[in-house]
């Protein structure tokens, strides 16, 4: 069901190769000096980054809107930042996108995008969105009411970090005696992982440290949620997904876990769940509710397809459609533009799971 492209998006699609060859020269012309220690590696990495560009610039066009495009720009320059990359290369890349769209759109079609580029380079210049870690300590990124001390949150991700599982289960199953599943998972888990996100975009932790650390934590998660009290079954039905090429499940499943807890029927399909298997699912399943996650804003799109393949299929009555997760994070106003019943930055603000 993965749905064609159409009008601007396909007119980008269609300059894609010829934008990351413009792109990759636009920068070299200016800063190769500067790029020259990283040999031809630089130069794929620098097409690498552009065909990203690209991604997030049809996430915010798919909405009419730079907040994926603003939002990416900030992260990006933060990890550019930690690689020794000189800061003013991204505004560069965004520059030479531009000059080749601006050469080869359509007069309509270069002033859908012409904004968002232009928020884009505005978000550049003014130094970007600061992230959550540089205001401060490990808080919260969606509460603020919680019941689990900044210490014991560093606690956790130091251990995490280190691999150590058998402190991490202590410190786990500490908090959830004292203020249940749900509040420990949005209350310490999800500040602590995005915490040790960030470490890894600046590159204090590898690769291996960030996957041990999610590896560890989605067993303790399993163990305490199985030993959570569990409310009578209710005849509501919820199925959640993340959209595919969202590999980031972890949150949803948390979601997924709460609806349990309330005595939902749940079905929960995980990462990456293809958009025609997920819309025939929906159809063939009726849910009540649809819960979809997605982690970057060049899902988007995707997102979009899913929620009008639901919509086509089963018009516009039951199920609603909700979504959430680091990809919408701050962007929950986009919600009508995406055909949605709601945006929800966590678990605890669903409305069908308050008391
Ligand atoms: C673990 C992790 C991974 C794991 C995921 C493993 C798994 N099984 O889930 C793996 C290794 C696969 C991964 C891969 C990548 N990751 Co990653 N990852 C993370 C990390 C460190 C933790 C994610 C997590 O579990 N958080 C804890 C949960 C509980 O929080 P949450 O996901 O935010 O969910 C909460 C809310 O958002 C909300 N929610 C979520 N979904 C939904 C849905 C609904 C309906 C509702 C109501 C609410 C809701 O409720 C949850 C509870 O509060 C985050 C950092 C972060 N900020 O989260 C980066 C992060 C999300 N990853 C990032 C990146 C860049 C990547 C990669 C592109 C890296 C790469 N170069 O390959 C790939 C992309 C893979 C893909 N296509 O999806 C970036 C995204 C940057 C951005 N702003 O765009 C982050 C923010 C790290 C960073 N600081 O740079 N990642």
């Amino acid at each position: 069901m993965d749905t064609l492209p159409s009008g601007v998006e396909r007119a980008i699609e269609n300059l894609r190769a010829e934008a990351l060859d413009h792109g990759t020269r636009y920068i070299y012309d200016r800063i190769g000096e500067h790029l020259a220690p990283w040999g031809e590696a630089g130069r794929v990495r620098c097409r690498a980054d552009l065909n990203w560009h690209l991604d997030f610039l049809l996430g915010a066009v798919a909405v009419g809107d730079p907040g994926p495009f603003v939002n990416y720009l900030s992260w990006l320059v933060d990890l550019m930042r930690s690689y020794g990359v000189p800061g003013d290369s991204v505004e560069l890349s965004v520059e030479g996108l531009a000059s080749v769209l601006r050469k080869r759109l359509s007069s309509e079609q270069w002033a859908e995008v012409a904004p968002i580029l232009a928020a884009g380079i505005q978000s550049l210049a003014s130094g970007g969105v600061a992230s959550a870690d540089a205001a401060g300590g490990i808080a919260p990124t969606h509460s603020t009411d919680s019941d689990v001390a900044p210490a014991t949150r560093q606690q956790l991700m130091s251990a995490l970090v280190a691999g150590d599982a058998v402190r991490a289960s202590g410190i786990v199953s500490g908090v959830t005696r004292q203020c249940g599943y749900l509040r420990m998972a949005e209350g310490l888990v999800q500040p602590v992982m995005s915490a040790i996100g960030e470490m890894w975009q600046r590159r204090e932790i590898s690769v291996a440290q960030e996957h041990l650390a999610s590896a560890v934590i989605q067993k303790l998660l399993v163990r305490e949620f199985v030993n959570a009290p569990f409310a009578d079954p209710v005849p509501r039905s919820v199925l959640l997904a993340c959209v595919a090429s969202n590999y980031h499940q972890l949150g949803l499943r948390i979601l997924a876990d709460a609806f349990e807890l309330k005595g939902w029927s749940v079905e929960f399909l995980g990462g990456d769940t293809p958009t025609g298997d997920l819309v025939r699912h929906v159809e063939s399943t009726r849910p009540d509710l649809v819960a979809l996650s997605l982690s970057l804003g060049r899902q988007i799109p995707i997102l979009k397809d899913v929620v009008a393949g639901i919509r086509e299929r089963l018009g516009s009555g039951p199920p609603r459609i909700i979504a959430g997760g680091p990809g919408l994070t701050g962007l929950g106003f986009l919600c009508p533009r995406l055909g949605l019943d709601g945006c929800y930055p966590s678990v605890a603000s669903v409305p069908d799971l308050g008391p």
